[in-house]
């Protein structure tokens, strides 16, 4: 045989360390945040201890089998059965003992990785209410001034190294908060209340995606977060809290006066308008966004006029119905909804 197979064997594990360097958008290996780091190290630790186990498991069975050969052939050769087996005896002592080390050693690293993380999480610097609807993400951001309270939705910003608490609730059914490269599952239970707090350790986008099964367009509610660094998170959230621009352009003008009187109005808020609604995504700063219906398709022009036109296409039995807008009022509606920046 060549040497072709175990050249490729060995590069084998440089390939997957190479994927391992890839940004990590929607990954269990993002180490992104405290949280989801003790979750990796916990896991290597869990790897390593379990692997060990199951080589000796794997090293004894075969030890056993051969063992068992050899007394089988002393039988046929002396006619003796072999008795009780003093090494037998300590081996198994010794198997115990180091089941329970092992074992042990889990509990301690699990309970040293729960608390790195409550401490992480301790003294909590901002706190955002997350709500699951059927399929989009309504994201609150509370201050203790109500004039800073912002509402915005799909699109989670957190600001580096600052531990954020996430209230998690639900409008319908329960929903799941799961952005892997930042910490474990959450469920959004109608309700009640969950939380859950994370550090943000790297800057960056990453995705989250609702990991409980909520009906046809579950696979469809995503979530995306930036974690930035503070200075610009501010400005973001500065930013956020101005009311909707004025549309300037005669299509635009015209797009603004459909869109907050017409039908939308009564689902969609966009703030500093007569839009009010409060079933649906607010849509005051749309166009900042980076996505486009939960993380359904990029944000651009091309697929506002997609989803304005016909959401039920894209999104099969939305909450959002096919309006049936003139080719006219579809431009204009969406020269609007591009002002939204
Ligand atoms: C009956 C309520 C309702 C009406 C009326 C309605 N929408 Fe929606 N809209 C929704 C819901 C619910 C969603 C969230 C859908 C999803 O992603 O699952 C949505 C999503 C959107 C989004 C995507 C928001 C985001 O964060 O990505 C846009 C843009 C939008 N609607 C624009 C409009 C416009 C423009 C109109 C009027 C022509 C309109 N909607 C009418 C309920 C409505
Ligand atoms: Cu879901």
């Amino acid at each position: 045989m060549s040497l072709r197979w175990p050249a490729m064997a060995a590069l084998l594990p440089l390939l997957l360390l190479g994927a391992c360097q890839v940004q990590h958008y929607q990954s269990d290996f993002g180490g992104a945040a405290v949280e989801d780091r003790q979750f990796l190290t916990l896991f290597w630790i869990f790897i390593a201890v379990c692997a060990f186990m199951y080589a000796l498991v794997v090293i004894f069975l075969v030890a056993g089998i051969l063992r068992m050969r050899r007394a089988e052939a002393n039988v046929v050769e002396t006619g003796r059965h072999h008795q009780s087996d003093p090494l037998m005896h300590t081996t198994l002592i010794g198997w115990t003992a180091l089941i329970g080390v092992g074992l042990a050693g889990l509990a301690i690293a699990s309970f040293f990785a729960d608390r790195s993380m409550a401490k992480a999480a301790t003294n909590q610097k901002l706190s955002v209410t997350l709500t699951g609807n059927q399929w989009w993400w309504d994201i609150k951001y509370n201050a203790a001034d109500a004039s800073k309270t912002l509402h915005t939705a799909n699109e989670l910003h957190l600001p580096l190294g600052v531990p954020t608490r996430l209230i998690l609730d639900s409008n319908d059914v329960i929903h799941s908060f799961w952005v892997p490269s930042l910490a474990g599952k959450q469920d959004l239970i109608p309700g009640r209340e969950n939380d859950m707090t994370i550090v943000p350790k790297k800057t960056g986008i990453f995705r989250g995606q609702c990991a409980e099964f909520c009906g046809v367009q579950h696979a469809h509610m995503a979530l995306v977060v930036v974690v930035e660094p503070y200075a610009d998170f501010v400005r973001w959230w500065d930013h956020q809290l101005q009311p909707a621009p004025q549309p300037t352009t005669p299509l635009a003008v015209a797009g603004y006066k459909y869109v907050t009187s017409g039908p939308c109005s009564s689902c969609h808020n966009i703030g500093g308008t007569p839009a009010s609604g409060q079933i649906a995504p607010d849509l005051t700063h749309l166009a900042s966004r980076k996505s486009l219906a939960a993380g359904t398709m990029p944000m651009g022009e091309g697929n506002l006029y997609g989803w304005v036109e016909d959401p039920q296409s894209i999104k099969p039995g939305v909450n959002m119905p096919t309006i049936g807008l003139e080719p006219d009022q579809l431009h204009a509606v969406v020269a609007y909804l591009e002002t939204l920046k």
